[in-house]
């Protein structure tokens, strides 16, 4: 790490994975670890104390939502979205180029950054390397990302090229308008190509970011292709610093990823399944308007100590208040996949200092179907 006040260190090693300790002005955070998605700054459905009950010691932001909505500016008066949003502990934002492709109107791309048209109310925004490191800086959350471009999955070479290139040119200026006092992690493009991977993992290792994050990943190559290149790009990655895949995913790609030296991950899927219905458990998804459930009077999985499965809750119940419209089970079910998602990571710590990751990976495996 190059920022001062931050830190990371390898605390253990098995295999390909490891376990680390990353030390920020927010307090520190045990590797692996996963960020619950805060977009508006808030992780929907649930207060602070409740995400951090789940085990999370860092949550996600995002700095396209913030910046449209309430703006950058009532974030700094309101003394940073730490204070606004009441959060303590460790809180990363992403940059906004990824959000701003899949959310905005009439998108266009130049070499100074995106225009775009607010998905809000419409009002043109220009977002450049220097106008994303403003906007995080006055958001100030911990560590703040790179302005990167990411290309569909399964793009042509020449594009995923040219990518990079730009993505390179982007973090040489982010670094150089960063705010000194926050981490800023560099983004690795390439796609499904390894070798472009390969050589955008070193030009970026060779700036001074304080983590390396890979991007354009599960954005619609096949998800086994995901983890073929992973297994050849994570390991080569710089061990001194944090290595953050984006947007990824469920828990067995966690548990996969985590196999291949990844450190961190945030993803929507555990919330947004949630408000779905949908309740996770190692032994697959529970669909909880499903008729089987009218008479099911246990839990959502015995071996959960979440709110939602030592409260008395039945999956009869919870299946009735989703199909009657009640609020309260979309809060239970997204405190129950956060509980999920933060065991997960905790028992892979535990594993990996024990020597016993790849047994530990075997038991998730089986975990992205629908329960038996
Ligand atoms: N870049 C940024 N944010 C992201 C991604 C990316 O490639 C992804 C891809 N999975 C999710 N979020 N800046
Ligand atoms: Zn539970």
């Amino acid at each position: 790490m190059h920022s001062p006040g931050y830190s990371f260190r390898e605390t253990s090693r098995d295999g390909n994975a490891r376990t680390g300790l990353l030390v920020t002005p927010h307090g520190e955070v045990e590797t692996p670890t996963f960020m619950p998605v805060g977009t508006q700054g808030s992780v929907k459905t649930l207060s602070p104390t409740e995400v951090a009950a789940t085990g999370a010691r860092i949550v996600l932001g995002n700095t396209y939502h913030l910046w449209i909505r309430p703006g950058p500016d009532i974030i700094a008066r309101a003394g940073g979205l730490h204070k606004f949003a009441s959060w303590p502990h460790v809180m990363l934002t992403d940059s906004g180029g990824f959000q701003a492709f899949s959310l905005a109107d009439r998108r266009t791309m130049t070499e100074d950054g995106f225009v775009f048209r607010s998905h809000i109310d419409g009002s043109r925004l220009a977002l450049s390397p220097e106008v994303a490191m403003e906007v995080q800086g006055k958001i100030g959350a911990d560590i703040a990302m790179q302005l990167d471009v990411c290309p569909p999955g399964m793009s042509a070479r020449p594009e995923l090229e040219r990518a990079c290139a730009t993505t390179t040119r982007w973090a040489r200026r982010c670094l150089a308008a960063k705010r000194p006092d926050q981490a800023l992690f560099g983004i690795v493009q390439g796609g499904t190509d390894v070798a472009l991977r390969k050589a955008h993992a070193e030009e970026l290792a060779a700036m001074p970011f304080d983590g390396l994050a890979l991007g354009g990943f599960s954005v619609g190559e096949p998800i086994e292709r995901m983890h073929e290149v992973l297994g050849e790009v994570a390991p080569t990655l710089d061990r001194a610093r944090p290595h953050y895949l984006m947007g990824v995913g469920t828990p067995s790609d966690l548990v996969r990823a985590i196999g291949t030296g990844v450190d961190m991950f945030d993803c929507v899927l555990p919330t947004r399944n949630a408000r779905n219905g949908q309740a996770l458990t190692q032994r697959g998804r529970i669909v909880i308007k499903q008729a089987r459930y009218k008479e099911d009077f246990t839990p959502l999985d015995p071996t959960c100590s979440c709110p939602a499965c030592t409260g008395g809750y039945t999956r009869a119940y919870l299946r009735h208040l989703y199909l009657a419209g009640e609020i309260l089970v979309l809060r239970l079910i997204t405190e129950h996949n956060l509980h999920l998602y933060g065991r997960l990571v905790r028992e892979a710590r535990e594993a990996i200092a024990a020597g016993r990751y790849a047994s530990f990976a075997r038991a998730w495996l089986g975990s992205d179907g629908d329960e038996p």
